[in-house]
């Protein structure tokens, strides 16, 4: 690999940017395997100063009290500032994960309409007055919890820090954020864009680290009060066990394994071109593809036919390219994980209906990448059914009728999301209901808003992010009795 004499990045704690000149790592870019930057690499001393520093800055008054229409205020003036600089952000994360130009572009855009909708949240969401039962006025309040911590991956980094970072500030938190290490640059941009503001320091830190050193640290450290974590099954699970002795919140938007249901009166061709988007866009990797195509037998042969076709027309090529449609994998290490995950599925039986290689382009030779993959013939126990394989790989699967494809759809561990293409308006809400995913897509896949809430069912999370309520994530109700007698009351038989 190739050592460029950039700087080096630094952290942003307490709005000061902090250089690790001896502890640094690289940021790779996937398309070529060069050297982006150098990031410096954050200690427990670090994590104890930006918790430190975030602890002060949500504290303080001007904060805590701040209106809600100026603490709007702020957030819209840091989507004025990403949307400035959305040709910086989006170049940032083509750098380092590989998204193709079009995709980061969007994305970019989405990440500042997110500050924007949080601003507008912020300035009109209400608390309540709950029914009294006594001669009291009884209310509901909502606190924030003070240091919230927003730990992201690197699939689509800007959208899940603004997705974080955005409602846990319009709450009245203050934030540390640890992006991916794959991905350090957006976050680290986006604490540059949120001091320009005119964010008060400390309110947004950004710690850069790998994530069982300084992720570890941050969720162990005892001033922080809430995590929201977006990443890998693994890695959530041990972060949920140490919130659970810790006593405190977590949420968890994790791994899925998204089926994709086809019945044989649906649009065949409006659907495989849904399935296609759902399972290649971003090479795959994304919590929400849908790696599993189930496909009722009358047609199967048809279905699969136009799929091989549609898949093997895919550009695969260099992200700033126009031509290409998607780009590399995010990373070597991961490449590798996802062609293991396809020879072991030969090895199953499986038979590779498309791709299974990496593409023999010479301009690609030195990248990430990996062909759209369409593997048939898989037993549904089988591994690369069964394990999230977050990559191009799509595995399809037959299926009878609508009692045999809800046990296979639901026949993981996971439950993120899920497609169903039919004509027939009864059977969509039938298994609209039956599946067991957070979100469902009826003759559409991957259509998605930040007014919507997002988050899965069994092992893909807890939680709920985006939405209002994505405010209420990052908040602690308080009921609030205020006696409307002037005498004492006796107090209600109910207490306890
Ligand atoms: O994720 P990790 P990885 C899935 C996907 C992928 C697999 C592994 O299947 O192949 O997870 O990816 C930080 N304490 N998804 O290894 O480890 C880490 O630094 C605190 C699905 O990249 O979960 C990074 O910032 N933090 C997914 C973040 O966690 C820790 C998106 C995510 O990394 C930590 C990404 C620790 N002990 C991967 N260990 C989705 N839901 O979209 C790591 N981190």
């Amino acid at each position: 690999m190739q050592q460029s004499g950039q700087q080096i990045k630094g952290m942003l704690i307490g709005g000061e940017h902090v250089v690790t000149p001896d502890t640094t790592f690289d940021s790779i870019n996937p398309a070529t395997g060069e050297v982006n930057f150098r990031v410096s690499s954050g200690s427990a001393a670090h994590v104890d100063a930006a918790v430190a520093s975030a602890r002060a800055a949500a504290a303080d008054p001007a904060w805590r009290d701040m209106l809600p229409h100026l603490r709007a205020r702020l957030l819209n003036r840091i989507a004025d500032g990403m949307e400035a600089r959305a040709d910086e952000f989006a170049r940032l994360q083509m750098l380092e994960n590989g998204k193709v130009w079009s995709e980061c572009k969007a994305q970019a855009a989405s990440a500042a309409a997110t500050f924007r909708y949080y601003a507008a949240v912020c300035e009109t969401l209400g608390a309540e007055v709950t029914p009294s039962r006594g001669d009291y006025l009884s209310m509901t309040a909502y606190e924030p919890y003070g240091v919230v911590v927003a730990i992201t991956p690197w699939n689509s980094p800007m959208t899940m820090e603004a997705q974080k970072v955005a409602p846990a500030l319009a709450a009245g938190n203050a934030v540390v954020l640890k992006p991916s290490e794959v991905t350090p640059s957006a976050a680290l941009l986006l604490g540059e864009v949120a001091l320009e503001a005119g964010l008060p320091r400390g309110l947004l830190n950004v710690v850069t680290g790998d994530g069982r050193i300084t992720g570890s640290a941050l969720v162990n450290h005892p001033d922080v009060r809430m995590v929201s974590f977006t990443g890998g099954t693994a890695t959530g699970r041990s972060i949920a066990a140490i919130a659970a002795q810790r006593l405190i919140p977590v949420a968890l938007e994790l791994g899925g394994k998204s089926p994709h249901i086809l019945f044989d009166d649906a649009n065949v061709e409006a659907a495989i071109d849904g399935v296609v988007d759902g399972i290649f866009e971003g090479s795959g990797q994304s919590c929400v593809a849908g790696s599993r195509l189930f496909l009722q037998r009358g047609i199967y042969d048809r279905a699969v036919a136009l799929l091989v076709e549609k898949a093997n027309a895919i550009r695969v090529g260099m992200p700033h390219d126009g031509g290409s449609r998607i780009g590399p994998l995010a990373g070597f290490a991961h490449r590798d994980r996802v062609a293991g995950f396809v020879d072991g599925a030969r090895r199953e039986g499986g038979q590779v209906l498309a791709g299974g290689c990496p593409p023999t382009a010479p301009e690609l030779a030195r990248g990430a990448f990996y062909l759209p993959t369409v593997i048939g013939g898989l037993d549904p126990r089988a591994t690369a059914v069964q394990q999230e394989i977050f990559g191009p790989v799509l595995c399809v699967l037959p299926f009878d009728d609508e009692a045999d494809v809800i046990a296979q759809a639901n026949g993981t561990v996971f439950g993120l999301a899920s497609g169903i293409w039919t004509g027939n308006y009864q059977r969509a809400w039938r298994v609209a209901r039956a599946v067991e995913t957070g979100l469902v897509w009826i003759n559409t896949y991957k259509q998605l808003s930040i007014a919507t809430p997002f988050g899965g069912f069994k092992e893909s999370g807890i939680g709920r992010e985006k939405g209002v309520n994505g405010v209420r994530l990052y908040q602690q109700s308080k009921g609030i009795y205020w006696s409307m007698n002037p005498a004492n009351m006796p107090s209600s038989p109910a207490a306890g």
